[in-house]
């Protein structure tokens, strides 16, 4: 049943020839610039990676893979991928028309015959794909906040892959990998999904996977996209190469897979495995909580731990792939060797460190244990994530006009300064206006714009190591939700609402601004005219009545020590 059909498997690429005049002549087409996560499925259209798919899925292709996890013609495909574009850009298309699908440096990849154009029901998908419509699940909120309003279908015709810089020769496509596995004379391989660095517990369970299943094994990491939060690719791959040489080279082959996960748990897992199906694998491990988003918005989890083993056990046939499932590893101190949490003999003591242990030990600067890792991937994860005293941060106040931020802000950049350490950068509210969204006024799309660059600013400061300050109203929670998302792949996001009332900023009305507000002279105004989310959850809240600032700012002071990003 498992016996690997290694012939080539369809792309959709052209041949060269063809795909020189198609270039020119793509040229000529309305294009659309591809977002980083179509660009990962695109590569994976085109390379047969998402075989039988022949382009971004057609309505009634949609509506049937979120209601039943299949295509319209009932083969089983559990994820939807759709291209989303904002509706105007929609607007500007006939169905029957070939668009030009361009890269993020408007590189010709491909063009799309748009057969399908349609408004879907994100609730409905979020739910049924996802299992919630819950935002605090990453697809969930890709889907509402970060995907266009409209999707288009279509197939896809193939112009050239999308170019990487960065670990070429690691990179292989469905029928290279089917190439190497004929070459090698391979007939049964395991492949190790992964998007973590690799320690003692993930080499015991590949060993044990290869042993099982008697398969040679192909560990074969998401480079695309994956978690936010989770650790660079970069650095990951860096760890992967450091314990290559602990696996017998003869049977182990690495291998990088630009996928974007959705991190749709079950769903996730069957996608993986026809993934997996395509590249020409016989057998696919499934662990514990596979592609598992964390927690919900109610602080559980999303999915059962085992549900995607069962989901993949029940279509393994379907797909063409012998699933190696594992209960979690777990070490067991007396035989100083890991376990199936369910294999441990009894009485022993077990030892584990989670994820969010780790991350925290890598941030205080704390000992890993050899038990747990490898040296060499220790060292790997300590150059990238120095302790939190060391990384850049950003604070982020909002409130309303005359609440007391950039006055807070300037008391809190002068202390920060004083201490010393780090390069200081305060983004003012009316100083960002003035100097990079000059042009911009108070409109719903003007106020989010002028917010993400003032956290792209931030977030590159981070990056660097630096402290960025940001003052400016950000009144609407999503836009403030993003900006967060966008820094905190680098440092930490300190956000603190100055929660002086509305009644308080307008009796004080310090530049005169509510009085003419009132009057109708200044549209759009946040609080008289115009919405503010209060934040919700931010990390502090600042009462300003009857408090002066020197305290407002040393309270700031507390709270970034009490989060280990100033030392004590
Ligand atoms: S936003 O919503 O975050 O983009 O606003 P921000 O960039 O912080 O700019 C707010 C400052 O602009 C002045 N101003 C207005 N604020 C709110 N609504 C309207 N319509 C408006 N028109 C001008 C106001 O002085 C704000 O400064 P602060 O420092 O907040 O008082």
């Amino acid at each position: 049943m498992y016996t690997p059909n290694l012939a080539p498997i369809p792309e959709l690429y052209v041949s060269y020839e063809s795909a020189q005049k198609l270039k020119i002549e793509a040229g000529q087409l309305i294009s659309w610039d591809l977002t980083p996560r179509q660009i990962c499925d695109l590569e994976l259209l085109m390379n047969g990676g998402f075989n039988p798919l022949k382009g971004f899925l057609s309505e009634a292709d949609y509506d049937s893979v979120v209601d039943k996890m299949r295509l319209a013609d009932g083969t089983l495909w559990p994820m939807p991928i759709t291209l989303d574009v904002p509706e105007a850009f929609a607007d500007k298309l006939e169905e029957g028309q070939d668009i030009a699908l361009r890269d993020q440096e408007g590189v010709i990849l491909a063009t799309m015959t748009v057969t399908d154009r349609w408004v879907p029901n994100k609730a409905l998908e979020a739910e049924k794909v996802f299992g919630a419509d819950d935002q605090a699940h990453p697809a969930v909120n890709y889907l509402h906040n970060k995907a266009g309003a409209v999707y288009l279908g279509g197939p896809v015709t193939g112009i050239q892959q999308p170019v990487h810089y960065d670990f070429k020769a690691r990179r292989d496509t469905p029928n290279e990998l089917r190439a190497l596995f004929r070459k090698l004379g391979w007939r049964k391989v395991v492949a190790f999904q992964t998007r973590n660095p690799l320690h003692r517990a993930h080499q015991e369970l590949t060993f044990r996977a290869a042993r099982e299943a008697q398969a040679n094994l192909l560990i074969h990491p998401v480079v695309g996209m994956t978690k936010p939060g989770d650790v660079d690719h970069f650095t990951r791959v860096r760890c992967y190469e450091a314990v290559l040489d602990q696996y017998p080279s003869a049977t182990t082959h690495l291998s990088l897979l630009n996928l974007a996960m959705r991190m749709a748990g079950p769903r996730e897992a069957v996608w993986h495995a026809l993934i997996r199906r395509n590249h020409g694998l016989t057998h696919f491990i499934v662990g514990r909580d596979h592609a598992g988003p964390g927690k919900n918005s109610q602080g559980k989890d999303f999915y059962d731990p085992y549900a995607a083993q069962e989901l993949v056990r029940q279509h393994q046939k379907e797909i063409g792939i012998e699933m190696v499932d594992f209960k979690q590893m777990v070490y067991v101190q007396e035989k100083a060797q890991y376990f199936p949490v369910d294999e441990v003999p009894e009485g022993s003591t077990v030892l584990d460190i989670s994820g969010t242990e780790l991350r925290r030990r890598l941030r205080e600067g704390l000992e890993i244990p050899d038990w747990f890792s490898f040296p060499e991937v220790v060292t790997e994860l300590r150059r990238t994530s120095p302790r939190r005293s060391k990384q850049g941060f950003t604070v982020f106040f909002t409130g309303f006009s005359g609440s007391g931020k950039s006055t807070i802000a300037n008391a809190l950049m002068i202390k920060l300064m004083e201490m010393g350490g780090r390069p200081v950068t305060l983004l003012d509210g009316d100083v960002v206006r003035k100097n990079l969204s000059s042009e911009l006024g108070f409109s719903k799309e003007h106020r989010d714009l002028n917010i993400r660059r003032i956290g792209y600013v931030a977030s590159e400061i981070t990056k660097n190591g630096g402290i960025a300050i940001c003052a400016p109203i950000a009144p609407y929670a999503t836009t403030r939700r993003a900006v967060r998302e966008d820094i905190e792949q680098f440092g930490a996001f300190l956000e603190v609402h100055v929660s002086t009332s509305l009644e308080e900023c307008e009796r004080r009305d310090r530049k005169g601004l509510y009085k003419l507000a009132r009057e109708g002279k200044i549209k759009e105004f946040t609080g008289i005219s115009d919405p503010y989310d209060i934040p919700e959850s931010p990390e502090l809240r600042l009462d300003t009545e009857n408090v002066d600032v020197d305290t407002c700012a040393h309270q700031v002071i507390l709270k970034l020590e009490s989060m280990g990003l100033i030392a004590g």
